[in-house]
């Protein structure tokens, strides 16, 4: 339930969203648009070939960046799931609490029902509002004690959401099944669902012990994707039951766009806001058949495509449904690309000329460019004249960009760090941002053209995934308009410009 400040405040917000219609119709302005937001999950700049791939085809992402604006400096809050996300939702600096790393399959709800999200914003502007597909925020109220067997609470319902069709964290993660409006999907009575991260359920034939039984994907040496075996695949974490609601992993992709195709034919009177998180191309990558072999690159092309298809049929909903012209569609990636994380793909042997991360340094996990550099392409053929956009913009500020969209102020507390940027978001800004700040172990601050890495004890290199992490003891100043791979290290030449970008972090730490 939301606390009874934050529902007066709504009631008084959508007074002020419809008065708000008011004055975009005396502009001419489109009224309500129905926003989408896709977010694929370790999708990296250059895997893309409208960021200029010439390795991977991505047809329909093509499209949809040519009927809209391409952005070439746009960021996740942070170089992973949960935390990316977790700020995306809440307009919230991840690295502001210490409870937002990777959550386990078994996480409560990380945004808690009295925290404001942009899908309440959108509610409370009357919109129907949904979420499918990946969530990796946590379900229920603590890690460790949901009911899966029952009604799973708190949940996206508590947090604006109409509707959901949830992964609830990872594919490489149990439980493996979807949770639909807050229960497991064809879940037999007869036979419930355990889960634990803590220890195995006797019986239960592990990944480690029992490698003949990974008939689809066998774990990468030391990762530990090597517990639970669904599917032929092992994960992480333990489970059993539920046999008829596990999931088919080459089905993930369909299931997840289906259901959204369907949740915006059923919606397409009304406006709505939708969020649909991608499994593609996250691993364990095992996409649907029509797809395998189609890149030449494995799996991991394979799962490019399939990712490229699910936008393709997201379009062609929206278009036959005519509801094409006046949808805001943000695409983009919850943090850079990885290329082996935890299973025998082959993607590593197989990547050939393909570079993932574009032209940056690093990838998931980093704190260098790759790591949060992320592909971003907002379109809304009503209002938004198509072309590239080299402004500086975050994920964050889609929250506070949004209520300026439809005319709300947001209630006190809402969405902090979240700044509006509609006009930059729109293409209509060429400079964005005067900062943006990142998180990935240590932070960052870069104002575009120069970048400053705060000291960290944490890891420079991931020897697991072959990712630098970015991390040093000493630190680190960039000059992202020279020297876009983060190479040469000019603190020491500069110690005026690392003074004021450190002044900008501790003043924002401080706020
Ligand atoms: C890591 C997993 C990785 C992936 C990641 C989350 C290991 C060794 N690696 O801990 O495979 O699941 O978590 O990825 O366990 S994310 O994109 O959802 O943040
Ligand atoms: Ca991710």
């Amino acid at each position: 339930m939301k606390s009874a400040v934050v529902i007066s405040l709504g009631a008084s917000l959508l007074a002020s969203c419809s008065g708000n219609r008011q004055n975009r119709e005396t502009a001419k302005l489109p009224d309500k648009p129905n926003v989408i937001f896709l977010i694929a999950d370790d999708i990296g700049y250059g895997d893309l070939s409208c960021n200029g791939s010439t390795t991977i085809h991505t047809p329909n992402v093509e499209r949809l960046a040519e009927r809209g604006v391409r952005f070439t400096d746009a960021h996740s809050v942070a170089a992973t799931s949960t935390p990316s996300r977790y700020s995306l939702f809440t307009g919230h600096y991840a690295w502001r609490r210490d409870d937002t790393g990777i959550a386990a399959g078994d996480a409560g709800m990380v945004i808690r029902p009295e925290q404001p999200t942009v899908a309440d914003l959108f509610k409370e502007c009357g919109y129907t509002t949904g979420a499918i597909g990946k969530w990796h925020l946590g379900l229920g109220d603590k890690t460790g004690s949901q009911d899966w067997n029952g009604f799973i609470t708190p949940g996206p319902a508590d947090i604006g959401f109409d509707y959901s069709y949830l992964m609830a964290a990872t594919a490489d993660r149990v439980p493996c099944v979807f949770v639909e409006n807050q229960r497991i999907v064809n879940l037999d009575p007869e036979d419930p669902v355990a889960v634990s991260y803590k220890e195995p359920f006797p019986g239960e034939p592990l990944g480690k012990d029992h490698p003949e039984l990974l008939t689809k994907l066998k774990p990468s040496p030391n990762h530990g994707h090597d517990m639970a075996i669904v599917n032929g695949i092992s994960r992480i974490g333990y489970m059993k039951g539920g046999k008829r609601a596990l999931w088919e992993d080459e089905n993930i992709a369909d299931s997840i766009t289906c259901k959204a195709v369907r949740f915006i034919e059923e919606h397409k009177s009304e406006p709505f806001f939708l969020y649909v998180g991608t499994n593609d191309v996250h691993v364990p990558r095992w996409p649907h058949p029509r797809f395998v072999g189609k890149s030449g690159m494995g799996p991991r092309g394979d799962a490019l495509l399939q990712f490229d298809w699910t936008v393709g049929e997201i379009m062609a909903a929206l278009e036959k449904a005519g509801i094409a012209e006046n949808t805001l569609i943000v695409m983009s990636s919850d943090n850079g690309p990885v290329v082996d994380d935890g299973y025998a793909d082959r993607a590593v042997e197989l990547l050939g000329d393909h570079k993932p991360w574009g032209p940056f340094r690093g990838g998931k996990y980093s704190i260098f460019e790759a790591g949060t550099r992320i592909p971003m392409i907002v379109s809304w053929p009503a209002r938004v004249k198509p072309g590239v956009s080299d402004a500086l913009v975050s994920q964050v500020d889609l929250y506070a960009s949004l209520a300026s969209l439809l005319g709300k102020s947001l209630p006190e507390g809402a969405a902090p760090d979240s700044q509006d940027h509609l006009a930059a978001f729109l293409g209509e800004d060429p400079k964005g941002r005067d900062y943006v700040i990142e998180v990935a172990g240590a932070l960052s601050v870069s104002d575009g053209e120069w970048k400053y890495i705060a000291p960290s004890e944490d890891a420079a290199y991931q020897k697991l995934t072959n990712i630098e992490l970015g991390n040093s003891r000493e630190e680190q100043l960039y000059n992202l308009r020279q020297d876009i791979g983060e190479r040469n290290n000019q603190a020491a030449e500069h110690p005026e410009i690392v003074r004021r970008l450190k002044e900008v972090l501790e003043a924002e730490k401080a706020r």
